[in-house]
């Protein structure tokens, strides 16, 4: 188990880019289009990105107010915004000047904001833990025009002008060029400022997010983009979701075996899946993440998508668009899914913890939103943890801290997971929780109420050992030899079982000899799952430290070093250890 609770950086914390070439990681689809003339973005599709309707005169944009809010009682609880991006929709390519050019109206009442928001590296949307990209965000709030420039290290810059008397209801033209190193931002063809860019587009290609003030919302009328010179080039990118090869798929990797960690297990050992958490960013930025991941797993965790906050922020909308994608992507490359997590104390929005709900209204919330998430994938997603992280960190007491809890007491447990069933009757539903490989007091009370569950007719098919380790001078993770012993009492109790999220991070300490003992760790663990056929998955928390959730993500040194292949995506020593055990 790991040694301390995930050490968790503050949010907001901003940091550039370092030596990663990210331009060249864009998935780039067959269909190029070069165009030397305007194009209209509203043409393509914008129907994934989460609260836009494509209506007859553009594209309605409403409010979900999706922020990111803390948890962590030592943290600021100030929400962080988390507006929606069009990760597939159009990407541009963009080379030298260009201009883009948007028309925007509101409804005559709206004092509310409206924002357009383009991004030359986009953020790492970890849930709690965001990590700002670099983008420039043109925002209509009153009487102003707002332009704030991210450069991914620092608070935003952030500028204001006067907007002219007619630009509410009748629309506004916004337009913001690059020209050499400087943006010109145009109100309805009148200059209005020359703001110094830090090269917030050097990456070449643009991505566009767009959203509105909760509870408001918008009309796009047009967003247009052109090169403003002969030298200079605008393109749009077919940013399609990959689908592996059969050429790519023989290009795992070669180690103890030629073949992928999927393509082993699938051969000899069918009854476990190969997993890993995954995050929609780079699902659909990053190329080469993408196809590493479906080469070589065949069963996903969204690892924050499927989260209440992310799917559900406010009591009638819910935003599938990045849960969508991972769910087509896995199907695609024929990966099983594991869903993640209906009811937690964790990730709610704003919506469901402040107002004074009574008893009844937080059971048909967690009901309705359980039947409606689970009831959307119904036979598309095999299992779910459908309770994650009932006990204290360390201790065999419940949390008390959810309003589900509040509400139900522990019934909540066995609510959550009726609800599930009657949703999908099909679906595996376990507990997942972590620190619970070590026999001790939190293990104990997982056994007692799994085995108090079962007793009363209660659907639970599975317990999920997280299994986050530490490994460093201090800390040792737990020896494969006594979580065996300790998980063969809920084997007894006829459950499935399921190494969840499980990372080795060794911190700042990435030496041969400490990755050789990750490596071994990795494999032990492996072995054990391969050995006990109630294992059903053996599954990580992410593959790559370059988008780790513990990763010091813009330094390729970083802080977790906990997984499998490194911030390049090149394989480590557990990489090979694990290709090692499977084959045998
Ligand atoms: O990796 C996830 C991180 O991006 C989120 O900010 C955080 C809060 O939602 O959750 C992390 O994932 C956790 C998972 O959902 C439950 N078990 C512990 C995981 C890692 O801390």
């Amino acid at each position: 188990m790991r040694a301390n609770v995930r050490e968790k950086r503050s949010p907001g914390t901003k940091h550039g880019w370092k030596g990663l070439a990210f331009g060249a990681l864009l998935l780039l689809g067959a269909g190029c289009v070069n165009s030397s003339d305007r194009i209209e973005l509203l043409d393509q599709d914008w129907t994934h990105l989460a609260g836009a309707r494509m209506v007859d005169d553009g594209v309605r944009i409403e409010g979900l107010g999706r922020a990111i809010v803390p948890t962590d009682d030592d943290e600021d609880q100030t929400p962080i915004a988390n507006p929606p991006i069009n990760l597939r929709g159009p990407v541009l390519k963009v080379k030298g000047d260009f201009a883009l050019s948007a028309r925007v109206s509101r409804p005559a009442a709206s004092k509310g904001g409206a924002y357009l928001t383009i991004y030359g590296e986009l953020p790492l949307t970890q849930d709690e833990w965001r990590q700002e990209g670099r983008a420039v965000t043109l925002g209509l709030e009153g009487d102003s025009l707002i332009v704030e420039l991210q450069n991914g290290i620092a608070d935003p810059e952030r500028y204001a002008y006067s907007l002219p008397n007619s630009a509410m209801s009748q629309g506004v033209n916004v337009s913001l060029a690059r020209i050499g190193d400087r943006f010109s931002i145009q109100i309805d063809d009148e200059t209005v400022a020359l703001i110094n860019d830090p090269g917030l587009f050097d990456s070449g290609f643009l991505w566009f997010g767009a959203s509105a003030r909760e509870n408001d919302e918008y009309l796009l009328q047009s967003l247009t983009a052109h090169p403003l010179d002969k030298r200079s080039e605008v393109t749009v990118v077919d940013n399609q979701m990959p689908v592996l090869s059969a050429e790519e798929e023989e290009s795992a990797p070669t180690g103890p075996a030629t073949a992928s960690l999927r393509r082993l297990a699938e051969k000899n050992h069918p009854q476990l899946y190969i997993g890993t958490a995954v995050a929609t960013i780079p699902l659909l930025s990053d190329q080469k993440y993408a196809r590493i991941l479906a080469r070589e797993f065949n069963m996903v965790t969204p690892e924050n998508a499927m989260k209440f906050q992310f799917i559900h922020p406010r009591p009638d909308r819910y935003a599938f668009a990045d849960a969508d994608a991972i769910v087509d992507f896995a199907e695609a490359n024929d990966m099983a899914i594991h869903g993640h997590t209906l009811a937690w104390k964790e990730a709610l929005p704003r919506w469901v913890t402040e107002p004074d709900h009574s008893d009844a209204r937080i059971r048909d919330i967690l009901a309705e939103h359980i039947a409606t998430v689970v009831g959307r994938y119904k036979g598309r997603i095999q299992s779910w943890d459908v309770v994650n992280e009932p006990f204290e960190p360390f201790g065999a007491e419940l949390r008390t801290a959810s309003p589900w809890y509040q509400v139900m007491g522990k019934d909540y447990i066995a609510f959550a997971l009726e609800e599930a069933h009657r949703a999908d009757p099909e679906a595996k539903l376990y507990i997942n929780d972590y620190a619970l490989e070590d026999p001790g007091p939190k293990s104990d009370a997982m056994y007692e109420l799994a085995k108090s569950l079962l007793a009363q007719g209660v659907p639970l098919h599975g317990i999920g050992f997280q299994m986050h380790e530490d490994m460093t001078d201090d800390y040792w993770p737990v020896e494969a030899s006594v979580f065996r012993d300790n998980v063969q009492r809920f084997i007894d109790l006829g459950l499935e079982v399921r190494i969840s999220e499980m990372d080795v991070n060794l911190q700042d300490d990435d030496s041969e000899e400490r990755l050789q003992q990750q490596a071994e760790y990795f494999r032990s663990i492996l072995e054990l799952a391969l050995d006990k056929p109630a294992f059903t998955a053996f599954s990580m928390w992410g593959f790559t430290d370059r988008y780790s959730s513990l990763q010091e993500w813009w330094d390729a040194d970083g802080f977790g070093n906990g997984l499998i292949f490194d911030a390049e995506h090149q394989p480590k020593p557990a990489y090979f250890s694990l290709q090692e055990a499977l084959q045998e």
